[in-house]
């Protein structure tokens, strides 16, 4: 991808060992899988990094958006590292898939939206941390997939259940089952990616999305996020009380006062986060 072209560096990255944690822009947060010799497949190492690197990101109070993507231009990711996973016993096999159980659930869990860019092959596990983001943009070359039942394992990273409070158990049962891989278009109409876009452009307008979130109110941000993510697993209505209190809450920050008041004068909000 020509992200160097679209972003303008502000701070220096973090290199862990197989993955790029960059802050192009302040508050915008690029993780980077980064083994492309193997189409950015996960191994147990590169799993700990994504742990380390939203770590890291959810320290940071100025953190507004994290994008997440693959190296090179073929894949986002192409699954959990076969190579590395296939003389494992029982044991290595559970305590590898509690481990990116917990990883990616912390990603899910990180007080700002996060975004994942798919510009290429996204496979079993490359799919589930795709699905353990907010939302997914694609490029219109992505392809996306849970072939587990080709190497004769079920999905490992919580594929078979993200998957289908996404697309419905319907869908979700066909791909599981069947290991038929789905292109971007197809993606999209099944309610797996928000938008498609050209390859050479996903960076340029991940980015447009990012600071558009980055220029709301970061409170206002962080406890939508913070509601949505808490409510999905609770009834409707206790869910909606549990809005009516955060709601409440944001009359506390200065953001709200000025954004009320910036809307009354006529004039685009200076939010400062607190
Ligand atoms: N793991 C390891 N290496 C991989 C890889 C993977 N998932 N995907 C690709 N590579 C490597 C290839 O071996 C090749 O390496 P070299 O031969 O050059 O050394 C290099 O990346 C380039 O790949 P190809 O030469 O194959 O490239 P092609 O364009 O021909 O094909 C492909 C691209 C994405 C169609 C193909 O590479 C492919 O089918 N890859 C595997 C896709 C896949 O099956 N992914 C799902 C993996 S399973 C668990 C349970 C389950 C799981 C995890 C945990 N627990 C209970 C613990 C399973 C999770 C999965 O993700």
């Amino acid at each position: 991808m020509a992200q160097q072209n679209v972003v303008r560096k502000e701070a220096a990255s973090v290199a862990f060992e197989n993955v790029i944690l960059d802050q192009p822009e302040t508050g915008i947060y690029l993780l980077t899988i980064n083994r492309p010799k193997v189409l950015n497949a996960l191994n147990w190492d590169t799993v700990e990094d994504i742990e380390r690197a939203v770590q890291s990101v959810s320290t940071d109070p100025g953190a507004r958006v994290l994008l997440v993507t693959g190296a090179g231009d073929r894949a986002f990711v192409a699954g959990a590292d076969i190579t590395a996973m296939a003389n494992y016993t029982p044991m290595q096999a559970k305590d590898y898939s509690l481990m990116a159980l917990h990883a990616f659930r912390n990603l899910e869990d990180l007080p700002i939206p996060t975004v994942a860019l798919v510009n290429g092959y996204c496979l079993g596990g490359g799919c589930e941390l795709a699905m353990s983001c907010d939302w997914i943009l694609a490029s219109d070359k992505a392809v996306f997939g849970q072939p587990e039942v080709n190497l004769g394992v079920t999905p490992g990273f919580g594929g078979s259940q993200r998957l289908l409070r996404m697309v419905g158990k319907a869908m979700a049962l066909e791909l599981l089952t069947t290991g038929r891989q789905v292109k971007a278009d197809e993606a999209l109409r099944i309610g797996l990616v928000n938008h498609v876009i050209p390859a050479a452009e996903l960076m340029e307008k991940a980015m447009e999305q990012a600071r558009l979130i980055a220029s709301k109110g970061p409170v206002a941000v962080r406890l939508t996020k913070e509601v949505a993510q808490r409510g999905q697993d609770m009834d409707l209505f206790n869910a909606c009380v549990l809005e009516g209190e955060v709601f409440g809450l944001t009359f506390s920050t200065d953001d709200q006062k000025e954004g009320m008041r910036a809307f009354v004068e006529k004039r685009p909000a200076r939010f400062t986060g607190k």
